[in-house]
């Protein structure tokens, strides 16, 4: 029998999250373009679909991390937290893909395996799990940043009797602790959300920590009416002064220089933003914080002491208390209540620096000197293959043959964290080497989609076909991306996703563009303005040269 040719669409978006979803919007509804959608997932969601483990909440208040796109979805949708948990986002991103009828263009349960680019035709053909196949001219990836989860670097987790849960891959059941022990590696943004919430029922909560993380007050509280109602009369101007900031917030009170500041100063700067909660601390405190080591200095030593104060005991605290690198060079946690978690007679924390974990065994986790933990429960909250992974992770092959992984083997190579050069049409949203993750995700999302629209439109007015970045241009953007991180604290980081080097074997390479979003949209707009610069368009102007 002879299989029917595969589908060829306009274009196919890999991932329904926030990306996805109003990728899948802009070209099916906005441009009348014939698109497919493909999730691993059960549905809609993306990140907020698999970080289910309790206390999973965003950390830059829902007015601003959330689609701007359609006013009056940002007017009649209500947040009733100033971070929401992640089942009230979730129910944002189903009502988004109600309210835009999105679910009809989206295959579910269907991980996309492999992307290959057929010279010949101009076209990708996407392979799924399941070894159909569909064609497109272009690849929309919304395969988001943070989503494959990082595999233990120790042995023996398949010899565990107990349940192994991960943070990045939460059973959708319920999960009750009660009278369990429960073991957790990694304090990062996810272990410290998960901690501060599982030491209030488990029976025994037992932390497994490597490296002590700068942990600073979420200060999250219900919505406010009034407040809602300004910031809704306001939301214009509120996205717009977001969009020109940093980190993608209207924060705007930073001061230039901590080093420049009398103590007295520093200290009712400081305390203002601990008290104010969010990232305020970190990005809206001085300016100087994450480039300068001295004015670093000062942060640091002022979040050990707050850590000092919330925790009882004096070793613990000890523990607790980062030194030795700079704050904000791995990616700052924001907590409720997780220092005090600590003060609890069930909770207690283990050194794994001083003393690694070995393998986990069928009865627990068994560390370097041979000392046993036992657990019923045990919790991997060790992070993600962060950028690269999830564009790695789908076989992807471009011109002639060229591997993205061979491409990639010494670290990314992009033009605007956005397209490399011999994969054409593959747009990689919130890639690597893009601001995203040091800016407000919705927002880096919509821009990039557009950028990627616009790029197509682009295409159509001038009667091509390919856009794809020369290799000059990439290899500039590789060298301004790595310039730009010079420029800041963050080599002096241990190891750090932002590094790459959380996974071993990964290159350390800088994964995040840290010129700021306002930089880098004003960037994309000058070489748009210059007729796509850096980009090679083909076939070359046929339609209008004749
Ligand atoms: P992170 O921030 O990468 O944290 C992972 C944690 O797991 C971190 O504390 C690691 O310690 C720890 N880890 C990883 N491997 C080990 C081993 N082998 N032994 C002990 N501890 C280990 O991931 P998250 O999921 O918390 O956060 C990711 C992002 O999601 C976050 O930044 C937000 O943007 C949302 P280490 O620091 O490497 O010593």
């Amino acid at each position: 029998m002879v299989s029917p040719a595969p589908k060829t669409y306009d274009a196919i978006v890999v991932g329904a999250g926030f990306a996805g979803l109003y990728a899948v919007h802009v070209l099916r509804d906005k441009r009348n373009l014939d698109v497919v959608a493909f999730d691993a997932a059960g549905d809609v969601g993306g990140t907020w679909y698999w970080n289910r483990y309790p206390g999973a909440r965003v950390d830059i208040e829902s007015v601003h991390y959330s689609y701007s796109f359609d006013e009056d979805l940002q007017q009649e949708w209500h947040w009733s937290e100033r971070f929401p948990a992640q089942a009230e986002i979730l129910s944002y991103l189903d009502h988004v893909a109600d309210r835009f009828d999105l679910r009809r263009s989206i295959r579910f349960n269907t991980r996309i395996t492999a992307l290959t680019w057929d010279d010949e035709e101009s076209l990708w053909t996407a392979t799924t799990g399941a070894g159909q196949t569909c064609r497109a001219r272009f690849v929309v990836s919304a395969a988001g940043t943070l989503s494959v989860p990082k595999r233990p670097d120790f042995p023996g987790v398949e010899d565990f009797a107990g349940e192994v849960l991960l943070t990045g891959n939460w059973p959708h059941h319920e999960v009750s602790f009660a009278g369990t022990r429960v073991g957790i590696i990694g304090v990062g943004s996810s272990g410290i959300q998960a901690i501060s919430e599982i030491a209030k029922t488990a029976g025994e909560l037992t932390v497994l920590q490597r490296t002590p993380n700068y942990a600073t007050p979420i200060g999250n509280y219900p919505t406010d009416p009034e407040e809602e109602r300004a910031e809704k009369a306001d939301y214009a101007a509120i996205r717009e002064a977001s969009r020109n900031h940093f980190l993608g917030v209207p924060y705007s009170e930073v001061r230039p220089s901590a080093v420049a500041a009398t103590p007295e100063q520093r200290r009712q700067v400081f305390d203002d933003r601990w008290n104010r909660g969010g990232f305020r601390l970190f990005i809206d405190s001085f300016g100087d914080i994450l480039f300068d080591k001295a004015a670093n200095d000062t942060i640091a030593q002022y979040i050990r002491e707050r850590i000092h104060e919330r925790v009882h005991d004096k070793a613990t605290a000890d523990l607790l208390a980062p030194e030795g690198y700079p704050y904000g060079t791995k990616r700052p946690p924001l907590e409720t209540d997780y220092y005090e978690s600590y003060n609890r007679p069930n909770v207690s924390l283990v050194d794994v620096k001083s003393n690694p974990i070995d393998a986990v065994t069928p009865a627990g986790v068994r560390l370097a000197d041979g000392t046993e933990h036992h657990f019923d429960v045990l919790i991997l909250a060790t992070g993600f293959d962060a950028c690269t992974g999830p564009l790695l992770a789908m076989n992807i092959t471009g011109r002639g043959g060229l591997r993205l992984a061979d491409h990639w083997s010494d670290g990314p190579q992009t033009y605007l964290g956005l397209m490399a050069a011999g994969f054409p049409n593959l747009f990689m949203i919130t890639g690597p080497q893009s601001p995203s993750v040091l800016y407000n995700m919705p927002l880096a999302i919509e821009d990039h989609v557009d950028f990627s629209v616009a790029a197509m439109d682009h295409l159509r007015a001038t009667g091509r076909d390919v856009i794809e970045p020369t290799p000059q241009a990439e290899k500039d953007w590789v060298a301004h991306t790595n310039e730009l991180a010079q420029a800041t604290l963050l080599p002096d980081s241990p190891t750090s996703w932002y590094m790459g080097d959380n996974i071993p074997g990964k290159p350390r390479r800088v994964l995040v563009y840290l010129g700021g979003a306002p930089a880098y949209r004003a960037k994309c707009d000058e070489i748009v303005a210059a007729g796509y610069e850096g980009f090679a368009l083909s076939p070359a102007e046929r339609a209008l040269a004749r």
